[in-house]
């Protein structure tokens, strides 16, 4: 990072990453090889104000959330790339709140056609009876188009709100969005809710759930945070994209807030500070790690993955005395994740030749498609701890 940098940083809140520490290329693959329209789609809707582009901007482009009181409102669609070539490659459209979608001439059939999930924007502090008309209006018409749209409904803005009044909103918009799609004859369709704010870490919470749907690689990777935890004394593990914050996957435990912020603030701390005393282009590499020790006997324990990836886990400081084989362990890991990465990258590219191929020569058929599945060897070779 240059000095001349330092200007552009000063608009960020402490605990953002530098501004150059975004999602760049990764060693092994270039864009054209992960076409844009094999990523998928991400739709932000809701009414105007209920604060679409403020999650988008907080969550991957580390705008402070004071900031976003500045956003002027959204006129148009607006999509956004999130190709960090890890396992978080996706588009975000954000629409404007006023665009009226069951219009005829929006092309809904394109929109909801290539949609992974649709993230519906509720504004918990303002009279929500509009929002859940429109939610009901646009979920009809994703369903029909599509149905395996994950629908995901934010009951966002819920800073400032009492613990009471938060489950009572959502309760009520739970309870009057069900009733709503039943009445269209939809209940067969899974809601997701989900209680957000820009200003705390409920979130990057929330759209890692969201995201996490989105990864065919998912079970894959839980298992093996499984397999490491349970043989490395670890209590709980997060594969976190660092650039967004945003985890990927973790053991099967139960997800606490604060665990999760923990782990968040040390991903801020070790970025914040190898970026002032580094000298390298970047303040995540493959030397990265770190160890904090809590004072009340636990653990954080930071290990790079890969360029985009780190792994926290809190343990028992107990546990910590044999590093050694957690270190181990850990190693078998990476390596496992790195079988998962180049897998990914065969489908990927044989995906891209086949439609290269479909496309050459129309007069085929058929053509069999790699259907993304995939075995790997799980690291079997894990030491007891
Ligand atoms: N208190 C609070 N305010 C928020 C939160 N998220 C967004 N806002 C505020 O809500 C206002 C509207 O945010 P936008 O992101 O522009 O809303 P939008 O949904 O994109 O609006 P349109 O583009 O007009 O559809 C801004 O002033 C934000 O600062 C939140 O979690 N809490
Ligand atoms: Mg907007």
């Amino acid at each position: 990072m240059s000095y001349q940098d330092e200007e552009e940083q000063m608009d960020y809140h402490t605990d953002s990453f530098p501004k150059d520490f975004g999602y760049g290329h990764f060693d092994h693959e270039t864009d054209s090889q992960s076409g844009t329209e094999s990523k998928p789609r991400i739709l932000l809707m809701g009414l105007r104000r209920s604060g679409k582009s403020s999650i988008q901007k907080v969550v991957f482009h580390k705008m402070s959330p004071n900031e976003t009181l500045f956003l002027e409102s959204t006129s148009k669609i607006v999509k956004d790339d999130i190709n960090n070539s890890s396992f978080v490659q996706f588009q975000i459209w954000d629409f404007p709140g006023q665009i009226d979608f069951i219009d005829p001439t929006f092309d809904s059939d394109m929109i909801f056609g290539g949609c992974g999930a649709l993230v519906f924007v509720i504004d918990a502090k303002d009279d929500y009876n509009d929002a859940l008309t429109k939610f009901k209006n646009t979920v009809t018409k994703a369903y029909k188009i599509n149905p395996r749209i994950k629908f995901e409904v934010f009951i966002h803005k819920v800073d400032g709100i009492s613990d009471d009044s938060k489950m009572e909103s959502q309760r009520d918009i739970h309870q009057r969005a069900t009733d709503d799609l039943a009445d269209a004859g939809l209940n067969q369709i899974h809601l997701s809710f989900h209680l957000t704010s820009i200003y705390d870490h409920s979130i990057f919470e929330a759209f890692s759930k969201v995201v996490q749907k989105l990864i065919p690689q998912l079970p894959t990777l839980e298992n093996l945070l499984n397999i490491l935890i349970s043989n490395s004394g670890i209590e709980k593990a997060f594969l976190f994209d660092v650039v967004s914050k945003i985890y990927i996957a973790t053991d099967c435990t139960p997800v606490d807030m604060q665990s999760y912020e923990l782990c968040c603030d040390m991903i801020d701390v070790v970025i914040d500070l190898s970026s002032i005393y580094s000298s390298e282009e970047t303040a995540f590499d493959n030397q990265s790690s770190s160890l904090i020790k809590l004072n009340n006997s636990t653990i954080l324990y930071l290990r790079e993955v890969n360029k985009f990836l780190a792994l926290v886990c809190i343990l028992r400081e107990d546990n910590f005395s044999r590093q050694g084989i957690i270190d181990y362990n850990f190693l078998c890991f990476r390596e496992a994740i790195s079988q998962v990465f180049e897998l990914r990258l065969k489908n990927q590219k044989s995906e891209t030749l086949e439609q290269h191929d479909e496309d050459d020569d129309a007069f085929k058929p058929t053509s069999m498609r790699n259907g993304g599945s995939m075995t790997i060897d799980s690291p079997g070779t894990s030491v007891n701890a």
